[in-house]
């Protein structure tokens, strides 16, 4: 088979870079196979893609809304009618098991009929006027060109989130996906174009942060930028993003805790945690990475998480029975190897894993054991730096006043959980964790679409993409008001006796 080369999409055309140079991908479970060339793109190809989206924008925001949302519902189908290539393509690019990949494109599915649908809401608010024959609304209006910075874990999903709902606000995009997983970005942009999507509306430039990302955060005609990736480049973003006054919705880093109370069902308990914290190998930002477990409890269940993580199989994700892939590329397994020999020295006890594995058919992956940490500190790094990796850190506590202590002691705020039988706890546990999401008698991750997504403190800045808050990200309100009395009506506070 020769390998696909993946051009620029600019205009609705395949294009090479203007810098003539390209990169190659290689699935992660097998560096010997190559997934595809992508173009190393630069300002200038960002140039090319905003001045498209620019040309496009006029037109595509005087579509109808709900004319725009059909063509993401027409999508919606083309994407459930190729869902098993796609998961593939997913699975290779990345790394995460075919029935991961799956969930990654249903993600996608789900916010395609969503945000089609709110192409026949879309609501703004009236209300009454002060004065007499005066009426008032407010509607919302579509920006411009959004620049979107989208990661390399929910290459489908969270690329999807982003999109849909700018494209029904009626926005046109240009996308720079994560140089690791791009092809389901080209995926997703197929089915859209497929459905009707006019050319130039929405633009794909590949390529890596500093040359093709920068270009396009800094660029002069993109109001709005939409980044989801660490907190260290986040900052950035917003920082090159605010010297131009550019709306910059943020979703970074996370290092969720999973409390468990002692009248917790721990059967539910280890299924949860074995989810949260080892499912897309630890590479969600919303996975499980602390464990912050009842003193009377934590040695029984500790047994049985360490039982259970032993015996995952670890593989590549196109083989049906693996349940955990490798990590996406070396520099995170690097990473990650830091973090398990960082714990160690801590003074931290390695319970099970923590080996890198590469003999036999692990050798041209980069796969590490699902690793877990007990007598962890609240203090260690290990407890507070994210990891994206298969490491969970397990810290015991006292009850519920130092569980909800701890569990907040963390720079970040993304998504929390609890399991206890105990209403009252859950309730306080659902008011006082400082995070985006919180799960009651759930793992930390498994968000849905039609809820709010994001998080507090060095995770956001206060923006939440998916759910109805999305559109808030992607419009602009404008305040309406007409007065059909015929006379100068003047405001009520112009107006004091
Ligand atoms: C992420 O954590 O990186 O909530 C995205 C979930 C998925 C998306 C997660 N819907 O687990």
């Amino acid at each position: 088979m020769s390998t696909p080369i993946f051009k620029n999409f600019i205009g609705g055309e395949f294009v090479a870079s203007r810098s003539g140079n390209t990169y190659e991908r290689r699935n992660p479970a097998d560096q010997r196979e190559i997934v595809g060339i992508f173009q190393d793109s630069n300002a200038d190809d960002v140039n090319d893609a905003v001045a498209a989206a620019k040309a496009a924008y006029p037109v595509w925001r005087r579509v109808p809304a709900p004319r725009r949302g059909e063509i993401l519902l027409k999508a919606a189908e083309l994407l459930q009618a190729r869902k098993e290539r796609y998961s593939r393509d997913l699975t290779r690019e990345m790394g995460k098991p075919l029935f991961e990949a799956g969930g990654d494109i249903v993600e996608a599915i789900g916010m395609a009929q969503y945000a089609g649908g709110e192409g026949r809401r879309m609501h703004g608010v009236t209300t009454p006027s002060e004065l007499p024959n005066k009426f008032q609304m407010s509607i919302r209006q579509p920006i411009g060109i959004v620049g979107m910075i989208t990661p390399w874990n929910f290459p489908m999903a969270i690329a999807s989130w982003k999109m849909l709902p700018a494209l029904v606000c009626g926005n046109t995009v240009v996308i720079k996906p994560g140089e690791d997983a791009s092809v389901s970005t080209y995926n997703l942009v197929e089915c859209l174009v497929e459905a009707g999507l006019p050319p130039g509306v929405v633009n794909i430039v590949t390529g890596f942060g500093p040359s093709a990302g920068q270009p396009l955060v800094e660029h002069p005609d993109v109001p709005v930028i939409s980044f989801t990736g660490s907190t260290e480049v986040g900052r950035l973003v917003y920082e090159l993003g605010a010297r131009q006054l550019k709306r910059v919705s943020l979703e970074m880093g996370g290092k969720n805790p999973l409390i468990v109370m002692d009248d917790a069902d721990l059967d539910l308990v280890l299924q949860g945690v074995i989810w949260g914290a080892f499912g897309t190998t630890g590479q969600r930002c919303t996975a499980t990475s602390r464990l912050i477990v009842h003193r009377s409890i934590a040695a029984t269940l500790v047994e049985r998480i360490v039982d259970r993580a032993t015996r995952l199989r670890i593989g590549n994700g196109l083989d049906p029975s693996t349940e955990m892939g490798p990590l996406v590329n070396e520099d995170q397994l690097r990473r990650v190897l830091e973090y398990i020999e960082l714990g160690r020295r801590e003074g931290a006890t390695l319970r099970c894993g923590g080996a890198h594995l590469n003999e036999g058919v692990y050798a041209h992956g980069f796969f590490v054991q699902p690793t877990v940490f007990t007598d962890v500190r609240p203090q260690m790094r290990i407890a507070r730096e994210e990891i994206f990796g298969p490491v969970l850190s397990v810290i015991e506590v006292a009850g519920l006043d130092e569980a909800l202590a701890v569990a907040n002691d963390v720079s970040y705020g993304l998504s929390a959980s609890i399991y206890t039988r105990d209403i009252n706890a859950a309730y306080r546990a659902m008011h006082e964790l400082e995070a985006g999401i919180v799960y009651i008698n759930a793992p930390t991750i498994g968000a849905e679409i039609h809820l709010p997504f994001g998080g507090v403190k060095a995770t956001g800045n206060g923006h939440r993409e998916a759910g109805p808050t999305m559109l808030d990200v992607f419009s602009e309100w404008k305040s309406v008001y007409v007065d059909y009395s015929g006379t100068l009506q003047r405001a009520q506070i112009d107006n004091v006796e």
